[in-house]
């Protein structure tokens, strides 16, 4: 039989699984077959096998297509406002409790066109790949009604049909409370739990259930109905906890059985064990805890005494995450967490697939895994860590096929009204004081 691609003249980071090292493997090949991995080991072993394609990566190393297993990808606006209200003193939590914050976005997103997001949507995930995305997990949260919700999650479908890359969908309808339920707390997650959740469902977008439960969203309680209503149709569960206050929100994840629990910045010793036994995986965002200037470190130490395998991903979102690097994210995990190289490249590959259910396909290089494959022009893979902007990334291949990583594109340009400060010279706005 004759492979369909073969890679020559490269080194391999594999990042098997059941490992906990970077299982490198230098002058090595890999070949691909249907999609999958078919073959991979040091090149002088290379069967005497014939393939369609050959490609000589002339000594670049080869690894796992980067899995960003947490974004808010899809909104439309721009918080940065918010960005200099908190520079000046003000918190996340007080700017949400007036009116700002995530709903300052639900109003964006509601008033925008699917077309819109769409276009937005695009844009934002070339960034991604652009470092090495070959799956992205993508958030709704931001309609918190039912026609918006399902927009969102039609175009997180849309992207995925028209981009190479796997898109992955959670419902997030608890994200925050919409200010027409400010009276029935209730009714909203009878409305979440119930038609929201069966409509989405209906129309196959729904891939995971996620909510966010901390004092400025929802309650214990109100996750917990949701849960129950996403667990009776075999939907896999994953949660924003712990965030900004130990809330309980690990334990709960884990007492559920959620593939993962994410934040976690507060989560105590309980919390931890609880996840430890429910095999949850914990993802980090260390570019919320970043921009939001936290201090409070999530419990790396005890996640790695008590196994807990840590996931790390971007949290792209307009609010407390605008990072659309997540090679930055890697580098922060190293820098602002204390992960070492090797745990934060195996928390954007064998740990974010796991995050999302998807172990058994990816994550990993491994005979009969998905062949989603991120070559770099760099000399070790720790080098993913270290350099900020260096742009290392070469080639992809996903599903086996090659693809030139997209160029860079602006994001916001089209998401920003100009201020009358800003608008160019000659147009309305202030008269410039008459000279003589
Ligand atoms: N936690 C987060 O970090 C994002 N959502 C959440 O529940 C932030 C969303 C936003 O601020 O727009
Ligand atoms: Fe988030």
């Amino acid at each position: 039989m004759i492979w369909d691609r073969l890679l020559r003249n490269l080194h391999l980071v594999t990042l098997s699984e059941g490992e906990t090292g970077w299982g490198m493997l230098r002058d090595a090949a890999i070949a691909v077959q249907d999609g999958q991995i078919a073959w991979l080991g040091p090149a002088e072993r290379l069967p005497g096998r014939q393939a369609r394609h050959v490609l000589d990566l002339q000594g670049a190393w080869v690894t796992p297509g980067l899995i960003d297993c947490h974004t808010h990808l899809l909104f439309a606006g721009s918080r940065v406002e918010e960005f200099e209200q908190r520079l000046e003193g003000a918190s996340y939590a007080e700017i949400a409790r007036a009116g700002g914050g995530i709903m300052a976005t639900v109003r964006a997103t509601r008033a925008a066109s699917a077309e819109r997001l769409l276009e937005e949507g695009r844009d934002r995930l070339r960034n991604l790949m652009r470092e090495g995305v070959t799956t992205v997990e993508i958030k709704s949260g931001y309609g918190l009604e039912t026609e918006t919700e399902l927009r969102m999650l039609r175009v997180a479908r849309e992207l995925g049909r028209e981009a190479p890359v796997s898109v992955i969908t959670s419902f997030l309808g608890l994200h925050a409370l919409p200010p027409e339920f400010a009276a029935d707390r209730a009714a909203y997650v009878d409305l979440v739990a119930g038609e929201m959740l069966e409509r989405a469902v209906a129309e196959g977008l729904v891939d995971m259930v996620d909510a966010f439960l901390e004092g400025i969203a929802f309650t214990r309680e109100e996750v917990s109905r949701l849960f129950e209503a996403a667990r009776a149709r075999g939907l896999p569960l994953r949660l924003h906890a712990d965030q900004l206050e130990d809330g309980g929100g690990a334990e709960l994840a884990a007492r559920f059985g959620a593939l993962s629990a994410d934040h976690l910045e507060y989560t105590g010793e309980a919390g931890v064990r609880a996840m430890a036994e429910a095999g949850t995986v914990a993802v980090l965002l260390p570019g919320a805890f970043y921009m939001l200037r936290e201090t409070r470190r999530p419990p790396i130490e005890r996640f790695r005494r008590m196994g807990v395998a840590m996931a790390v991903a971007t949290d792209a979102n307009p609010g407390s995450s605008p990072l659309l690097s997540p090679l930055t994210a890697l580098n922060m995990a190293c820098m602002l967490f204390g992960l070492r190289p090797v745990e934060a490249v195996r928390g954007m590959t064998v740990h974010a697939a796991r995050a999302l259910g998807l172990g058994a396909d990816r994550g990993s290089l491994e005979v009969g895994k998905r062949a989603d494959l991120a070559v770099w022009r760099i000399g070790h893979p720790a080098e993913l860590c270290y350099w900020l902007g260096a742009d290392p990334l070469e080639l992809l291949l996903i599903g086996g096929e090659p693809t030139v990583p997209p160029a860079r594109r602006p994001v916001l340009p089209r998401a920003l009204p100009l201020r009358p400060s800003l608008r160019p010279a000659g147009r309305p706005g202030r008269r410039p004081p008459r000279s003589r």
